[in-house]
């Protein structure tokens, strides 16, 4: 019998709320939070809300209570959507995606892991030996991407740098066999700077704080984070958890995933290399930079397997290409050899992170899948990216994170509402329309072509030299001035909140966002001097030179101008959303009750804010004026037609849609039912558990019966 919630735990679906309006929403999201019920449906949607505490949710006993079930029997979960996502691939062939988003510190990260355990848990009962390999890949990879893509910010302990997207591939019996993961822009600008209070990536502190002396040693290494620029800041305050257990882990993730020795090696060089480059110091010789400390760059041309000399050189001047072919070497001012410094440290930390990335995917690439044999492979994304970010200072980096939340709410209203209205209008049902905020025009202000923020700041990248990051906020004034979801303080004098030469704003879907424009332009441009791939390519390290195949051009080779940042990210997350749209997507929206990561405190406005932008109620709406489950009529006769006597074994009406009429109004269900050209519509989930229920009780006998009619025949 299924297990449904009593009353005293408020609504498990929304659109069962009496009225839908904000308070309501509200108050059956506290009362469901204040008992640990932190899931609620939307339909085929969960809104989770953090809970700031270790809930007994999430254990082998209740994997058995969401095993094979309807989403609507158990209490709402997790869970179940990765079940639910999981039957429509399994029964009809369709690739899915979970989509799961919210704010930074919302729960994501933690969402996207309970969802791929489940899928582990109940997959391959015959334990075969590859998908077992393949689980444990795919699982282990969390550990080694958080300890290299997380960091401590003044949101989340443990907020993710980067978004990432895994596809989990499926042969035809339902179980993995393999995997990709699509990582999206690392917030490498951490390595040498970070906010306030705020710490560098998980793995330097892991390095240093946790690894063994001999390990430490042999990179050179003090075992303080205070004794280096990059770790500096993340010295003071809280550590994150026992670094040497996570050290240990990340190891043995790694060792597991399939990292050789030698190459796990070869990525604590890397890191020890980076803290290295960041205190090197220059000092003025005249014009030129010379190097501070040389004993320093005799520890990093060890750790990078480069010759000491070359090494010097790219640190300290670059080579241009002059008239006729001849190059020239020319030496950097200090400042512009702290720059190249700064640049090349975050180069080689962004590479390192894509190479794990890469050596990750070649664990878990399918092998050996042969679609002749084993039917058509189907696939499940789960998809965890940054969440919508406003900090004291944006930078570029905020402005890249934000404009992907634009287009996955984008996606969202097209999706669940715009497709919803879609099909009913297509289907002759009648539909009440439900105004919805598009944010359209924001998405179209930022990635136009040749009008929207990325093309201007690509303009101003080309003209180098002459643009400084002021005058690219000019030209946007000049441009963008008009429109109604951006403004500067220049178009609005009279706001003192925002610094005359530096901010300009943008009225986002989830709120008002000041971006300052001081390094958008060198964050797009992203110039790293070839010297310095040329060096790390002729390292004799082989893991190291394979990071930098580019490294093999001359400067005069290196005629085509890379592709910018901001464009090579729009590209990304085009693709990205173009792939998750030709999905069936399930959906969890994550909600952040409160700033201080109180297990008990349920902020009502900061929640008010998270529904209102997350588009909660216009979706409860959309709901509710609709139907909760459809199908073609011939898909679900085939299904529930032995609970009829009018359909079962085969209906003699004219129509497929007379026949389901028939049955539901056999079962009184007549006015929780419409009847489209094509499909029946289903008002509310009991309807169909009551049919599902009834199905389940006839399949015994029917199957007692064709046996006895077999063995009659026989
Ligand atoms: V960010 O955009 O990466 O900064 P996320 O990913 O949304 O962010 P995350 O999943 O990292 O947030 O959750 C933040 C913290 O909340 C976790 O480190 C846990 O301490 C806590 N959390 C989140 N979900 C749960 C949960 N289901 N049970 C217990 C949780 N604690
Ligand atoms: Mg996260």
């Amino acid at each position: 019998m299924a297990e449904l919630e009593g009353p005293e735990f408020g609504k498990a679906d929304f659109v069962l709320l009496d009225e839908v309006t904000m308070e309501q929403f509200l108050e059956n999201l506290r009362l469901r939070f204040s008992q640990g019920r932190i899931y609620t449906y939307i339909g085929e949607v969960v809104v989770a809300v953090n809970p700031y505490r270790a809930l007994a949710l999430y254990g082998p006993p209740a994997v058995e209570r969401y095993r094979g079930r309807e989403l609507y029997e158990r209490p709402p979960h997790l869970f179940a959507l990765a079940d639910a996502a999981y039957k429509a691939m399994k029964r009809r062939a369709k690739d899915t995606c979970i989509v799961i988003s919210g704010e930074s510190g919302a729960g994501k990260t933690e969402a996207s892991k309970y969802i791929m355990q489940y899928i582990a848990a109940i997959t391959n009962p015959s334990q075969r030996a590859e998908v077992e390999r393949v689980k444990a890949v795919l699982l282990q990879s969390n550990c080694v991407l958080e300890a290299f893509g997380n960091a401590r910010t003044n949101r989340n302990d443990n907020s993710s740098r980067f978004g990432k997207y895994m596809d989990i591939n499926f042969d035809f019996k339902g179980d993995p066999t393999g995997g990709h993961i699509h990582n999206y822009l690392l917030e490498k600008s951490r390595i040498i700077q970070q906010q306030p209070g705020e710490r560098n990536f998980h793995v330097f502190y892991q390095l240093l704080l946790g690894a063994p002396p001999a390990v430490l040693a042999a990179l050179h290494l003090s075992p303080d984070p205070g004794a280096y620029r990059c770790t500096q800041e993340g010295a003071q305050g809280s550590a994150c958890g026992d670094e040497a257990a996570g050290y240990r882990a990340v190891e043995e993730a790694m060792a597991v995933i399939g990292f050789s020795p030698e190459e796990r090696d070869s990525v604590r060089r890397v890191l020890g290399a980076i803290l290295h480059l960041g205190n090197i110091k220059f000092t003025a010789e005249g014009e030129t930079a010379a190097v501070e400390d040389m004993a320093q760059v005799a520890a990093l041309a060890e750790l990078t397997a480069t010759a000491p000399d070359s090494l010097r050189q790219a640190l300290l001047t670059r080579t241009v290409a002059a008239g006729g072919g001849e190059l020239i070497e020319k030496g950097h001012s200090p400042k512009e050899a702290a720059y190249a410094r700064d640049a090349c440290a975050k180069a080689i930390y962004e590479r390192l992170f894509c190479w794990i990335v890469g050596r990750i995917n070649a664990g878990i690439a399918t092998r050996g899948y042969d679609a002749r044999l084993h039917g058509k492979s189907t696939v499940i994304g789960v998809l965890d990216i940054y969440g919508f970010e406003i900090f004291d200072t944006n930078s570029f980096e905020q402005f890249c994170i934000n404009y992907c939340n634009e287009k996955l709410q984008q996606l969202f209203i097209e999706l669940i509402l715009r497709q919803e209205q879609a099909e009913y209008q297509r289907e002759g049902i009648t539909w009440q329309s439900i105004e919805y905020f598009s944010n359209e025009p924001i998405v179209e202000l930022v990635e136009q072509p040749h009008r929207g923020i990325l093309a201007l700041l690509d303009e101003a990248c080309l003209a180098a030299g002459t643009v400084t990051d002021p005058l690219f906020l000019a030209s946007m004034d000049a441009r963008l001035g008009r429109h109604p979801h951006y403004t500067s303080r220049k178009l609005c004098p009279t706001d003192k909140t925002m610094e005359f030469n530096r901010d300009f704003r943008i009225k986002h879907y989830a709120g008002d966002v000041t971006y300052s424009v001081e390094g958008f332009l060198d964050k797009n441009k992203d110039t790293l001097f070839q010297d310095f791939k040329r060096l790390l390519y002729n390292s004799t390290d082989p893991v190291l030179r394979a990071m930098w195949p580019d490294g093999e051009q001359s400067v005069t080779e290196v005629t085509k101008r890379p592709l910018t940042t901001g464009t090579l990210f729009k590209n990304s997350i085009v693709a990205l959303v173009e792939n998750l749209a030709s999905k069936e997507p399930y959906y969890v929206r994550c909600i952040k009750p409160n700033d201080q990561k109180s297990p008990t405190l349920f902020d009502e406005e900061r929640c008010r804010h998270q529904v209102s932008y997350l588009g909660l109620l216009e979706n409860v709406r959309v709901r509710r004026a609709g139907f909760a489950y459809r199908q073609p009529y011939d898909r679900f006769l085939l299904r529930y037609k032995m609970t009829c006597e009018y359909t079962w074994p085969n209906h003699l009406m004219a129509t497929d849609r007379e026949a389901t009429q028939a049955l539901l109004e056999q079962h009184g269900f007549q006015d929780d039912v419409a009847y489209g050209h094509t499909k029946v519509f289903i008002r509310t989930p009991r309807t169909l558990f009551c049919l599902e229920q009834e199905r389940t009780q006839l399949i015994p006998i029917i199957v007692l019966l064709l046996q006895k009619a077999w063995r009659g025949a026989l």
